[in-house]
Parts: structure tokens; C-alpha cells; sequence
């Protein structure tokens, strides 16, 4: 079949966000949209000429349209090979992990990873590079410039694939091979951790683990790798069976969407360990019986017992985590004499820092770690790593976080996120924080003299790219810190994000609640920032 142009017009409104393009599902389907994103994305790839490229993605609502229609235009831009996987699924750590394996040219990930899904739901594309991570921002930067001015794109006139079938066929030239979206996966973490370990610590008659797969990817890999591979009891994955709407959930794992797995892991007779990931596999929560692990702790956590893990056990060359991650993670790195990296949010930019061996672990306070394996956070290889470490240790999940806090001191760390705010008042507040920052330092607030207030900025050590505006930061003389930051993910107006953090060493205090314990900070961070006043808001649409 030929390749035929197609004329089109550009769009305004393709700039890539914290993690790829995302969209209401029904921007994409206006004619040309995705096509148009698609090939400014191929346009900014000029040598993929005869390259492998790598599709998949988190079986969400439009995902089977979207893959047939990028496959044509991959045939029409010179493309020697796609790899898909199955059915057009890849959890984002997948695609990661198969892109790397192959030594593909790159890959794109189609997802909106913990954004409800549906007709009326959200849709995304992403484009990682050879290394397996999310493109930098100047291949974002790029295939936006072009998107502005792109006005004809390339699509081969060919019929739908078989995607159901595993094997190859082709798209005029192209090769397509169709792969199990969860073997090279699995592979990869049999090689990372204790399997017979935690073979044994599942299969000890009493220790119960609940994951709850929130209707979306991870549901294959979670049953193939807990309950095949590692002999954990059926019925150990729950909502595992991906569907296109999520089953209308919000597969995003936090206390508040991830309810089925919080009312069981808060129950009497909880089970021992709970975990739960995202739309597209790459985040984790982790809970052990009446008992919620923050993302910053876990971070920390897994950085002091990484000599406890097979891969690990080499030593770590550094953690690395977001900017509003807590603190927690920087002072194991100073127990181990390692450096630490505090980077802007998002996962593309601890990219640099793993090619270049500055880093082993990195982590953010947005239910994301993971490590040099692969180049996106982790979801199954964080409840892995947790499940390592209690087969190694033989302990409850919340006496490996108090002895963690008895040794190292506890970050409280909360987050409150104010969704679906108008534009014009985010952008009101924010700039009346900024606004005083230069006013702040040497103030006392809540209690506490305010030692710095800016707004973070980072040069990559790397390559010295220079990355501003990244949260407006107020940092105190007892550790503690306020963050505002407005979202890079939301589809719906602004989401402001509220990170607030203190830091305590009294053994008698360790134990406390966390939203008592940073009651005066929480209490500032609204009369500071006015969010109140502005927003008409008296209270977050959604507290970590
Ligand atoms: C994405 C990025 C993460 C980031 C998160 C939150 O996660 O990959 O690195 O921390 O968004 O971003 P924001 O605070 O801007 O909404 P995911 O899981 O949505 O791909």
C-alpha cells in the first residue's frame, strides 16, 4: 500500500506537560490531532530513518485506535521495525524495560497514566528515547515548535494489524512484532531481586499481601509475576483485569481512589502488606497493616535497605528525588556517604543523572521510585523491593518504618492538591506568593525563622541545562519547608499543589498524626498563599 499525505492544519495547543501530551479523549479524536502530534513528534526524530521503535500503552479508552493509526504513520516515516505488545499493551515500565532490552530508537507510550479514562475520560502520548526514559525538554520543546507550523502528515494506506496474535507481520515495509507485553518484564525483576526469598515469605502459610490493580495494566504483570512466578495465593491481585474506562475509577494510588485496598488494609485481621498502582503501572503505593508508607518515606526506606536486595548489594551510587519530595531520603544518602540530587518534578529529569551513573535510586513524593533498570519509575518493582526487604528482615512494614524514624528522624509530610481551580486564580496566587518571596527570609512564621524562599531552578549536571519556575519554595531553620507548585499533569483548569513538610527527632513525638503534627504549618501555608481567600476553597480536593 502507498504512503499518502494528508493535508492538515496545526494546533496551538500540543506542548507536552510534565510527562508527555494530555488531553480530554475527545481533543484527541478531532480529525488530524493525534496524527498531527504523531508526526511532529517523527519530524523532530530525523534520524529514525530504518529504526526500531517501540508502542504500546496502558489499554485505556482510544488506546486501540490510537496504535493502528500510529502504526500506519510509523510505516510512512521510515520506520524499519515497531514492536507492540499485545492487544497494543505495555505498562510505561514495560515499554521502558522493552525499549532498553531491544536497543530500540525509542518508543511511545500512550497513557494518561493515573487520569480517569473513558469516552469522557483523558488520553495521552508520550515520546521515551533509546535510554528508555521520557524525552528531555528539548525533544518536548521541539516536537511543540513544530507542531505549531505542521500542516500534512504521512500515513500508510494499509488495513488494521491483528494485534491479538503474537509474532510478526508488516505494514508495507515495515516489520511489526506483536510480543507479550509481560515477559521481558518479569525477566527483568527475577534479575533484580530475592526471588526464592519471597517466594518463601508468600508461601509461609501466614504472611497475606493484597495489590490492587485499579482495573488497568498492571493487572497482568501483577498476576504473572505475584501470584504465578512467586506462588502468591489467588485472589492476591485485585481488580485485575485491565479495562478501557478503568471500571469509571481514578486508578491513581493514594488513600483517597484507591479505596478498595485502603478499607481492607485499615480492617481488623488487615493483611500483613497492601500495594497498588497506576493506570500505566509506573506508581506505587505502599501500606502494611493499618499503616500507609508515604512515597518520600518508601524512597528513604528502600535506600537504607538497599544492601539487602541482589542488585543492589554493590552499593548505591547516589538517590536522587523531586524538589518537593520530603528530606527524608537525604539523610540516608549522608548516613552512606552518597551524594543526593534534588531535581524539578518529573520523572525525565533523573534521566541524565542514571545514564551518567550519578544515581542508583531516585523517587517523588507523587507515588513514584525506581532505579537504574530501566529509565521510568516502577510500580511492581517498588512492591518487590518492599517484599525483598520483609522476606530479608522479618519484620511488620510499620516496625521497618518506626525503627527507620527512631534512627534517622521523621519527616512529616503531608500534600494537599486544590483540583479544577480557574486558571486566572492559580495564577493570582502563585504570583502573590512569588511576589514575597524576596520578603520572607529572616521572618518568623508558624514558630519558625523562614531561612530561604525562592523559586526553584536547576542546571542539570549533565548536559547544564537550565530548568526555572519549578515551585515557589520557603525553607525554615528547623528543616521544615512549604512548596507551591501548580500541576504539569491536569487536563481540568489548574491543580494547585500544596507540599508541607517539618522535621522531628523526639523519640516521644515520632508517632504522632501527621496532619496534627503539621497543623501551624498547614494553617500558614493557606493564610501565606491565600488560598482560602482566592480560591473560595476551605478545604483540598485531595490530602496525602
Ligand atoms: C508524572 C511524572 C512525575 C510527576 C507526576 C506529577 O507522573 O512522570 O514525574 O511527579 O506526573 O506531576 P504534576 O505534579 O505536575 O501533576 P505520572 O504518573 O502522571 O506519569
Amino acid at each position: 500500500m502507498p504512503s499518502i499525505k494528508i493535508a492538515s492544519h496545526p494546533f496551538s495547543d500540543q506542548r507536552p506537560g510534565t510527562s508527555g501530551l494530555r488531553k480530554k479523549v475527545q481533543v484527541f479524536q478531532q480529525p488530524h490531532y493525534l496524527e498531527n502530534f504523531v508526526q511532529a513528534t517523527f519530524d523532530s526524530l530525523p534520524d529514525r530513518h530504518g529504526k526500531t521503535l517501540v508502542l504500546g500503552g496502558d489499554g485505556r479508552y482510544h488506546n486501540d485506535v490510537a496504535i493502528q493509526t500510529i502504526l500506519r504513520m510509523a510505516a510512512a516515516n521510515g520506520f524499519a521495525k515497531v514492536i507492540v505488545g499485545q492487544h497494543g499493551l505495555l505498562s510505561t515500565p514495560a515499554a521502558s524495560c522493552v525499549i532498553r532490552k531491544y536497543q530500540a530508537f525509542g518508543g511511545l507510550i500512550l497513557s494518561a497514566s493515573h487520569n480517569p479514562a473513558g469516552i469522557n475520560g483523558d488520553f495521552g502520548i508520550k515520546f521515551n528515547t533509546a535510554n528508555g526514559g521520557p524525552a528531555p525538554e528539548k525533544i518536548t520543546e521541539a516536537i511543540y515548535t513544530r507542531s505549531l507550523h505542521l500542516d500534512e502528515y504521512f500515513i500508510s494506506d494499509s488495513r488494521d494489524i491483528d494485534l491479538a496474535t503474537i509474532g510478526q507481520q508488516h505494514i508495507d515495509e515495515m516489520q511489526v512484532a506483536i510480543i507479550d507485553p509481560v515477559t521481558d518484564y518479569a525477566e527483568l525483576m527475577a534479575s533484580i531481586f530475592d526471588f526464592p526469598a519471597i517466594r518463601a515469605l508468600l508461601c509461609n502459610g501466614r504472611f497475606q499481601m493484597r495489590f490492587d490493580a485499579m482495573h488497568a495494566i498492571t493487572g497482568p504483570y501483577a498476576h504473572e509475576i505475584l501470584e504465578k512466578r512467586l506462588g502468591a495465593e489467588l485472589g492476591t491481585v485485585i481488580n485485575g483485569t485491565p479495562q478501557p474506562d478503568f471500571a469509571q475509577g481514578h486508578p491513581d494510588p493514594n488513600l483517597t481512589y484507591a479505596h478498595d485496598l485502603v478499607e481492607e488494609m485499615f480492617a481488623e485481621n488487615a493483611p500483613d502488606f497492601g500495594a497498588a498502582s497506576d493506570g500505566d503501572g509506573d506508581r506505587n503505593m505502599i501500606l502494611g497493616s493499618r499503616f500507609f508508607v508515604t512515597p518520600s518515606d518508601s524512597l528513604a526506606i528502600l535506600a537504607a535497605n538497599a544492601h539487602l536486595i541482589p542488585a543492589y548489594q554493590v552499593g548505591l551510587k547516589g538517590i536522587a528525588r523531586s524538589m518537593p519530595t520530603s528530606q527524608a531520603a537525604d539523610r540516608v544518602a549522608e548516613k552512606l556517604g552518597i551524594p543526593m540530587h534534588e531535581t524539578p518534578t518529573g520523572w525525565k529529569f533523573f534521566g541524565n543523572l542514571l545514564d551518567d551513573g550519578q544515581t542508583t535510586l531516585c523517587g517523588e513524593e507523587s507515588f513514584g521510585t525506581g532505579s537504574d533498570h530501566i529509565r521510568e519509575k516502577d510500580g511492581l518493582w517498588a512492591v518487590l523491593f518492599w517484599l525483598n526487604i520483609l522476606a530479608a528482615r522479618q519484620q511488620s512494614v510499620a516496625d521497618i518504618v518506626v525503627e527507620h524514624w527512631r534512627k534517622f528522624g521523621r519527616n512529616f509530610y503531608t500534600r494537599y492538591d486544590y483540583e479544577a481551580i480557574p486558571m486566572e486564580q492559580a495564577k493570582q496566587l502563585m504570583s502573590g506568593v512569588e511576589a514575597r518571596l524576596a520578603e520572607l527570609p529572616g521572618m518568623v512564621m508558624a514558630g519558625r525563622t523562614i531561612t530561604y524562599a525562592d523559586n526553584f531552578s536547576y542546571v542539570d549536571p549533565v548536559d547544564q541545562s537550565h530548568t526555572t519556575g519549578q515551585g515557589l519554595r520557603i525553607g525554615f531553620d528547623d528543616g521544615a519547608r512549604l512548596i507551591y507548585r501548580l500541576s504539569g499533569t491536569g487536563t481540568d483548569g489548574a491543580t494547585l499543589r500544596v507540599y508541607i513538610e517539618s522535621y522531628q527527632t523526639e523519640e516521644s513525638k515520632l508517632l504522632d498524626d501527621a496532619q496534627q503534627a503539621l497543623a501551624d504549618l498547614i494553617e500558614l501555608s493557606d493564610s501565606l498563599a491565600r488560598i482560602t481567600e482566592i480560591t473560595g476553597r476551605d478545604a483540598p480536593t485531595v490530602i496525602t
